[in-house]
């Protein structure tokens, strides 16, 4: 269902928005693509699923008027009168300290179950939960945020001071996404929570955290994860008949096909994948 805003946006309607790990404030954050993303969708409910402000961390925090729009774009959501749910997450445990104070009416959880318009019930959680206690630990974190940063910085003096060639552009990013995918390793992270969902008795789980999206099916529960707004510029939604969907940004809008959409609708055989 599209049409066009005042502004000639081209708008989107869903009847649920999952999104995590903005990480607004650490130095990978793509703001301009958050606020553009945020203004061309409209929502019965949005869920916040974890990692959206990263400024509680001991190096230099990057904030821009754009980062004030876009608290200014959830508040209006808020003003609107849509319901607005954030999932804390490992990089933003003290959200209850900003999130009351951005927006007029915010629901702040650990977890939360969603019932889709199909009768289908999700757990949603930002998915730090299935770590091991010792990388759920605070300093893990800020290491971890700490190292990002360290790779995207050295990454961006590389490329400005072109060191390497155009073929090796983004040399460090590509570790980063490599130190991920070890980190991730396997499916154990995506059994375990969907081993959460199960056990609350819901049909899957949705969640962020790994900053690899996708949707599959471990053991016939449906998993499915948001991405990232640092590196994928993905988020998971729920349309109007309750199907949930896999919704990739472009930044360069191309007039044929702009966007890709993976619906839960494709979804093949067990552990089939796109990430
Ligand atoms: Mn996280």
């Amino acid at each position: 269902m599209q049409n066009l805003s005042a502004n000639n946006v081209r708008v989107k309607s869903h009847r649920s928005l999952f999104i995590s790990d903005l990480h607004l404030g650490a130095r990978g954050c793509q703001p301009e693509a958050i606020l553009k993303f945020l203004r061309g969708c409209r929502v019965d409910t949005i869920f916040l699923v974890g990692d959206i402000f990263d400024f509680w961390h001991v190096g230099k925090i990057h904030w821009s008027k754009v980062h004030d729009d876009i608290i200014a774009e959830l508040n209006q959501l808020c003003i609107d009168g849509i319901r607005m749910v954030y999932l804390v997450g490992n990089h933003d445990r003290k959200a209850r300290e900003v999130a009351y104070k951005y927006f007029q009416k915010v629901e702040i959880k650990e977890t939360v179950l969603h019932r889709s318009a199909n009768g289908k019930t999700y757990l949603i959680a930002h998915g730090d939960q299935a770590d091991s206690q010792i990388l759920r630990l605070h300093f893990m974190t800020l290491f971890g945020s700490r190292l990002d940063a360290l790779l995207r910085s050295l990454d961006k003096w590389l490329n400005s001071n072109k060191k390497l060639s155009s073929n090796n552009k983004g040399f460090f990013k590509n570790i980063i996404f490599h130190f991920n995918k070890i980190f991730f390793m396997g499916d154990r992270f995506e059994r375990l929570l969907t081993k959460m969902a199960k056990d609350v008795g819901a049909d899957g789980i949705i969640c962020g955290h790994s900053h690899r999206p996708g949707i599959r099916r471990h053991n016939g529960l449906i998993y499915a994860n948001c991405g990232d707004w640092v590196d994928s510029l993905t988020a998971v939604t729920e349309d109007h008949n309750g199907h949930i969907e896999l919704f990739e940004w472009e930044p360069e809008p191309k007039p044929r096909s702009h966007s890709f959409w993976f619906s839960e609708a494709h979804l093949g055989s067990e552990n089939e994948m796109r990430s």
